[in-house]
């Protein structure tokens, strides 16, 4: 019931909190990495154990509920995405920026049931701003409802991407592609700032009208595209089709409009499934 995933959300949001300040600690201390998919693809220790802290919080409270962890993945664990309550987990989106000290890393928490997005959390470490959406009663950042723009046209509008962690020249030569398309649509900008989900908050509360990507998992987009759904934007696939989690791609307009015309000049690359 509603009440029951508020329940789930806001003991989400007591976790993410308490993992941010980890974040907010180790961020501006000494930091060292190891790579994953390729040469630009960074996970710290601090990546690991907040995914740790968040999973061993939620598990006990809940010991029935799934998880999916981004660096428990890495770690080798299959993405199991069944009917069961499932915690999709992105202990750091944005761990590049956090190796990095740039200020825009975030601490994604979603929660899928029957295989829905029912629940979004999204804590801005940094900025100390916790977005967070449950299915049916709208979006807030620190409390406060949120709202999308009512941009319906890419002319004019403030465009969100991200380079991604892919250099493969197929990839690439897409990117290239697309960020020309956006271009010359006469955008105001593009920004690519990364942190696949603070460019969905980004969207949800109105600062940038649409954002797309290729290449982001599940961990990456799933709390973020709730509140931006609950913002009242438009999220789906790049081809014009639903939305799928696990397909590695998205598009998240603030209407349906502005989302369909950048979903007609986009190409895709092709993407392995989660
Ligand atoms: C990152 C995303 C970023 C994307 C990177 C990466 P991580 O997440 O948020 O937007 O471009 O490929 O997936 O790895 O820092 O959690």
């Amino acid at each position: 019931s509603t009440s029951d995933i508020q329940a789930f959300a806001l003991f989400a949001e007591f976790v993410a909190k308490e993992a941010g300040e980890t974040i907010r600690r180790a961020i501006v201390m000494e930091k060292s990495f190891d790579l994953k998919s390729s040469v630009v693809d960074l996970v710290t220790e601090t990546d690991k154990a907040v995914e740790t802290f968040i999973i061993n919080s939620l598990k006990e409270r809940y010991p029935d509920h799934q998880f999916i962890g981004e660096e428990s993945v890495a770690g080798g664990l299959k993405v199991s995405l069944t009917d069961a309550p499932t915690w999709i987990i992105d202990p750091i989106d944005g761990t590049t920026n956090f190796v990095h000290t740039f200020p825009y890393v975030a601490v994604s928490i979603g929660l899928s049931i029957n295989k829905e997005l029912v629940a979004g959390i999204i804590y801005h470490v940094m900025a100390d701003e916790m977005y967070t959406a449950v299915v049916g009663q709208g979006a807030f950042c620190n409390g406060l409802p949120i709202k999308v723009t009512h941009a319906t046209t890419l002319q004019g509008s403030l465009v969100i991407t991200e380079v991604g962690a892919a250099r493969d020249p197929l990839r690439m030569d897409c990117f290239y592609k697309n960020f020309k398309a956006v271009l010359s649509t006469n955008a105001h900008g593009i920004r690519a700032l990364g942190s696949a989900a603070l460019n969905l908050c980004m969207v949800a509360k109105g600062a940038g009208d649409i954002n797309y990507e290729y290449g982001i998992h599940c961990w990456d987009v799933a709390a973020g595209s709730i509140i931006v759904r609950e913002a009242g934007g438009y999220v789906c696939d790049p081809t014009g089709g639903d939305f799928d989690q696990m397909a590695r791609r998205v598009v998240a307009g603030a209407t349906k409009e502005i989302t369909k015309e950048l979903c007609g000049i986009l190409s895709h690359p092709d993407l392995e499934r989660d």
